[in-house]
């Protein structure tokens, strides 16, 4: 029997922890923390270790599946033929209706792979399709548009500097659950705790009492009010002269109207919005402003609500004003090995506005449109209208509003394909569902998060088992399905049709050629430095700097003058439009998310380990609400939006404020082809959220997922 041990690094979320495989005979049998890893050092979570149930799970689908002419569920197919029958089918109605016809939903695992990711794009441009939607709208594109307008760089986003600083302010996040998004820290509950012993502080704004809240200081919001929230810090930082002025002078342009923006809000007249005491905001700002370092972050809780840009730009504004951005313990800008910030802009695939959603209007963001469109764009007629969808590593009806709407768009394209682990409920309507491989199947180098570690580290593993089954990896086929409909993957489609016989490029080798010619490269050998074999070499990853590099403000703002933007015309628009909308008084709550530490999205809810206990899905409703509303604790309660309504179990807690229900999303799975999740039971929360066009975020195109007005009814089992 041969058992080995092979070093390589999780991927399910952001710190990337390291791992080690036991495989056995080609089946992993095990996996572990990685105790060389520098950064995680040993520590891995109940999800990467859980890994090794998804990698051998029954129900795991290892073989392409069509869908039965009667349309009763799937039956197995040979990859030729499903290739060969896809490709035919690309090419009728790309012929027929052109590029636009063909969509694609890109789903949050599928950011972790730079191959698939890589590909994706090569294929969309081959079929010239506009119509490229992602999980970004439901997470964090408001984040990259705010880059956009304040430094003219969609990819660049400040992380901040955990190692160094004396005062974490976290808006809307819950890194003690989520482990950290939009940045890469492993151990980053260490880290937190690591402030606090060195005399610093960790100041947490959230409707929940959440578990990071807990640990540190907690300021309870109200849902949906860390803008009118950060414009009076800002508003007594101004009034009480505590800016940096001569940060503000180096670094920005454009003070006056951030001036006024805050001059407008006072916290005595945000209270009301807020729920945070006038004198609390005050001392608050004193404290920020005063620190000897500070970085100001904020995650999901302060995206998905209806002003998430204006959010995003109020966060790094606060960093400027008090003199904390790009300066050791602020808000600092990692950059990636591989020189992608530069490449991204060179290349001009870091799109904003480049082109408008044909249902909306909206602008893109990185190429992509609003998720929440996707079912319009497929049943609005006319020229443009989507007839094909793809959906790879994404279950978009569970995770994008109005799941329900978009279940019954999927089921009126021509031609529906998935790339997946699983059978879920979005792709349990597809025409095929691709087997791909997991992330221990294939090669890896965290690109996407290369500029995101808050210590500068880079890691490259070989896939620690080979697919099991029939898997394949995602860009291979995007590779076979482009090229059997005449497509080249990356080249315009005229070009395609003369010729699909180019011999393949691999991602590896496009990987390899970044890594050497990037700013660590070896340059092929002219100097010391990064390639693919040199990280081969070192499974357990590289760091390459103590710390993120300070002062390169100037390389990373692409403003011509290179200051920040401190009034972008949007912003002041996007001002203009705060609180502009009534809502209806039948609705009195607030519904927000939550994530949880056994869950990931709607993945992992078929793993025996991560649902041990008899864990469900429940709504946390404060005790006087639930009084109110005739609901106990552990009994099924009704929660309805103007949009939709759901039933699921309450669980009566005072961890969330009085008007707050929070309710966790990826629940409620019906695909069948989950059996442990599916028999889970709790519902679709995004049933309550909007997939109209009018409440979605007007510079991002974020879907409003928090702060959603719902009523709470008890229900009464008869
Ligand atoms: N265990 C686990 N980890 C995960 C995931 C998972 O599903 N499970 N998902 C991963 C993904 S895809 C992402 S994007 C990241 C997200 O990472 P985080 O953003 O850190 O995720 P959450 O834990 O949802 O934290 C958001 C917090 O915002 C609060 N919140 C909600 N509404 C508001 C509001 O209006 N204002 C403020 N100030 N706060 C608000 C919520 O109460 C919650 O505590 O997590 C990743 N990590
Ligand atoms: N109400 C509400 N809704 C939300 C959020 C919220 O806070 N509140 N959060 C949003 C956020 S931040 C996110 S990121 C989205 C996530 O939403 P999605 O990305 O649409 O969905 P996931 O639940 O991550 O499902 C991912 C699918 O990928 C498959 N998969 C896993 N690994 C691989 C792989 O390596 N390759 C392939 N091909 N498939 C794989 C899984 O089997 C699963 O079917 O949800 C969003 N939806
Ligand atoms: S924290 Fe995230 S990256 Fe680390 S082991 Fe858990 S799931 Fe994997
Ligand atoms: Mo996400």
């Amino acid at each position: 029997m041969a058992i080995e041990e092979r070093a390589t690094y999780c991927r399910i979320c952001e710190p990337l922890c390291g791992l080690v495989a036991t495989v056995e005979d080609g089946r992993l049998v095990r996996l572990r923390p990685d105790r060389e890893h520098p950064l995680s050092r040993g520590f891995a979570c109940p999800k990467g270790i859980a890994m090794t149930e998804v990698q051998n799970d029954p129900d795991r689908i290892l073989r392409p599946q069509r869908r039965r002419a009667d349309g009763s569920g799937f039956e197995p197919v040979g990859w030729d033929e499903a290739i060969e029958d896809i490709g035919r089918r690309l090419r009728r109605i790309t012929r027929e209706h052109g590029g636009a016809s063909v969509g694609w939903y890109f789903g949050n695992p599928g950011a972790f792979s730079y191959s698939h990711a890589l590909w994706l794009r090569g294929f969309m441009t081959a079929v010239g399709s506009p119509n490229l939607f992602t999980a970004g709208s439901q997470d964090i594109n408001n984040r990259f548009v705010a880059s956009r307008l304040m430094y003219g760089s969609l990819t660049r986003v400040p992380v901040p500097d955990l190692t160094r600083t004396e005062f974490l302010l976290v808006i809307g996040a819950n890194p003690l659950v989520s482990h950290g998004s939009a940045i890469s820290a492993p151990r980053i509950r260490d880290q937190l705790a690591a402030i606090v012993r060195r005399g610093g502080r960790v100041v947490v704004v959230d409707p929940r009492r959440s578990e990071t809240a807990r640990a540190h200081e907690h300021v309870p919001v109200r849902p949906d009010g860390d803008a009118w929230l950060l414009l009076s810090l800002l508003h007594v930082i101004f009034a009480e002269g505590l800016e940096d002025g001569a940060a503000i002078a180096r670094q920005a342009r454009g003070l006056p109207g951030l001036r006024a923006m805050a001059a407008a809000h006072p916290p005595e007249r945000t209270e009301a919005r807020t729920g945070v005491p006038a004198d609390d905001v005050r001392g608050l700002a004193r404290d920020l402003a005063a620190a000897g370092s500070a970085a100001v972050y904020g995650r999901t809780g302060s995206c998905l609500g209806r002003h998430g840009t204006l959010v995003a730009f109020l966060l790094d504004a606060l960093n400027v004003v008090t003199g904390n951005l790009d300066r050791p313990g602020g808000a600092v800008f990692g950059s990636s090995p591989l020189g992608i910030e530069r490449l991204a802009d060179r290349l001009g695939l870091a799109t904003y506005a480049r082109k408008r959603s044909r249902v909306g209007g909206f602008p893109d963001v990185l190429g992509s449109f609003p998720a929440a469109l996707m079912a319009k764009e497929i049943t609005t007629p006319g020229r443009g209208r989507v007839r094909a969808m793809f959906v790879s590593a994404g279950n978009p009806v569970v995770s994008v509003p109005d799941g329900d709407e978009l279940s019954a768009a999927l089921s009126r394209l021509d031609l529906l394909v998935s790339i997946d682990l699983y059978v879920n409920d979005t792709n349990r309507l597809a025409d095929y569902v691709l087997p791909a491989t997991t992330f221990l199947e294939r090669e890896d180098l965290p690109v996407a998060s290369l500029s995101l570690f808050t210590t500068p580290f880079v890691q490259f593993t070989g896939p620690v088992v080979a697919p099991y089954g029939e898997a394949r990896q995602e860009w291979q086929i995007i590779d076979a399905i482009a090229r059997r409909a005449g497509l080249l993957p990356f080249a315009p489609r005229w070009l395609g049709r003369l010729t699909n016989r180019v011999p393949l490029v691999t991602p590896a080798r496009l990987l390899d050629l970044a890594l050497r010619l990037g700013p660590r490269g070896d340059l092929f050998g002219l100097r010391r430095g990064l390639s693919l074999a040199a990280l081969r070499g070192r499974p357990h990853g590289v760091v390459l700097d103590e710390h993120v590099r300070t002062g390169v403000l100037r390389d990373v703002v692409r403003h011509r003058d290179r200051r920040v933007r401190l009034d972008p015309p949007e912003i002041l628009a996007e001002f203009e439009r705060l609180g502009e909308r009534e809502d209806d008084p039948a609705y009195p709550l607030r519904l927000i998310g939550l994530r949880e530490l056994r869950s990931q999205n709607s993945w992992m809810h078929n793993s025996a380990t991560l649902m041990r206990g008899g864990r469900s899905h429940s709504a946390r409703i404060h005790p006087a609400d639930a009084a109110e509303s005739g609901v106990e604790d552990g009994r099924t309660c009704r929660v309805t939006s103007p949009y939709g309504s759901i039933e699921l179990p309450a669980t009566v807690t005072d961890e969330v404020a009085r008007g707050v229900i929070a309710i966790p999303h990826g629940w409620g799975h019906h695909g069948g082809g989950w059996r442990r999740a599916d028999r889970a039971g709790g519902a679709n929360v995004n049933l309550l959220t909007s997939s109209d066009p009018a409440d979605l975020e007007t510079l991002a195109g974020m879907a409003h997922l928090n702060g959603v007005p719902v009523r709470l009814e008890g229900v009464t089992v008869g």
